[in-house]
């Protein structure tokens, strides 16, 4: 399929980052028995930088553990790089754990980083072409579950997939299962995965890394309505949610809702949806993992586990896939 310039972002597709629409998945979503809308939606620019503000805070320890953890691990990481590799990153974001694998690994010839916020590719594509003139970098503007094919850039190169934060904590495990077997399938035979995985730990410190005392979260999942209220001409009352985050043990995640403080009506699109008091809409599961669990899901996608590299406390893990 053909690809569009636009902005200096790849397109996949047309020009339009995905097949289904914003409102499409919304009306979907609001339609549910248990009213849910994908995670991937919280990232407009606002969201983006709201997630970058989480990042920050002392509630939430992944991205503080995790750049820890990659700090010590950079020379390990670096030593199964080969040269002229290209670095394929799913959901860059902001481009900030990759500069430890770059520092270490100046042999990545390419830097091809795959996210669904133009703001932040392009802010993080323009960063990192500044501070490492000699990697090329080819960034794709996509949902990263819908990458097709790598960057011309990327091809014929030995690839290192890097997909860092526990992101893929969003998916449900058939969900994730399917995501690892395509990523196997765009980064080719003989590819290396670097993943970040959180890991299963106390409830109290899960409930408070995602019900952050600053409100924060509350934040950006309530910046969900602003974002509905914005582009889909819908008329939600922010003070009439308030934000949940719930663990569920039989799961093994952390669940996001947005809970109507009463029974109310929205308008959306030109259509109507009801809430109940009590009613949620659920926004986001963020799956906690253990080493071994994860190891045996990877299996499941044609990727053994090669190497991990763990932090106790709090428990977080980069694991390094082969295929
Ligand atoms: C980007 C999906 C890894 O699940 O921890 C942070 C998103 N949501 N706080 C996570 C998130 C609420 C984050 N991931």
């Amino acid at each position: 399929h053909q690809r569009w310039m636009f902005s200096g972002l790849r397109l996949a597709r047309d020009g339009v980052p995905q097949g289904r629409t914003f409102r499409d998945d919304v009306l979907e979503g609001l339609s549910l028995p248990q009213k849910a809308l994908p995670p991937k939606y919280f990232y407009d620019a606002e969201g983006s930088r709201l997630f970058e503000a989480i990042c920050e805070l002392e509630a939430y320890y992944p991205t503080r553990t995790e750049l820890a953890l990659l700090r010590s691990a950079a020379q390990d990481i670096a030593a199964v790089i080969p040269d002229g590799a290209a670095l394929v990153e799913f959901g860059s974001g902001a481009s900030l754990k990759t500069r430890i694998v770059l520092d270490a690994a100046p042999q990545v010839a390419v830097y091809a980083p795959i996210d669904i916020s133009a703001a932040a590719l392009s802010g993080a594509a323009k960063s990192i072409r500044a501070d490492y003139p000699n990697v090329i970098v080819a960034p794709l503007l996509e949902d990263f579950t819908r990458a097709l094919d790598l960057p011309r850039e990327a091809r014929q190169r030995p690839v290192v997939g890097f997909f860092p934060g526990s992101t893929i904590g969003n998916f449900t495990p058939t969900e994730a299962q399917a995501f690892l077997a395509g990523a196997r399938h765009l980064l080719g035979e003989g590819a290396a995965f670097l993943v970040g995985i959180d890991l299963v730990k106390p409830e109290a410190q899960l409930v408070e890394a995602y019900d952050d005392p600053l409100g924060v979260t509350a934040a950006f999942n309530k910046n969900l309505l602003v974002r509905m209220n914005r582009e889909l001409d819908a008329d939600f009352v922010l003070d009439g949610y308030r934000h949940r985050a719930i663990w569920n043990a039989a799961e093994s995640r952390i669940e996001m809702h947005l809970e109507s403080l009463s029974d109310q009506t929205v308008s959306l699109a030109g259509r109507t949806f009801h809430f109940k008091a009590g009613e949620t809409l659920h926004t986001e599961n963020s799956y906690k993992f253990t080493v071994a669990g994860f190891s045996a899901l990877a299996a499941k996608a044609g990727w053994r586990l090669e190497r991990e590299w763990t932090c106790a406390h709090p428990a977080f893990a980069v694991v390094l896939l082969r295929t």
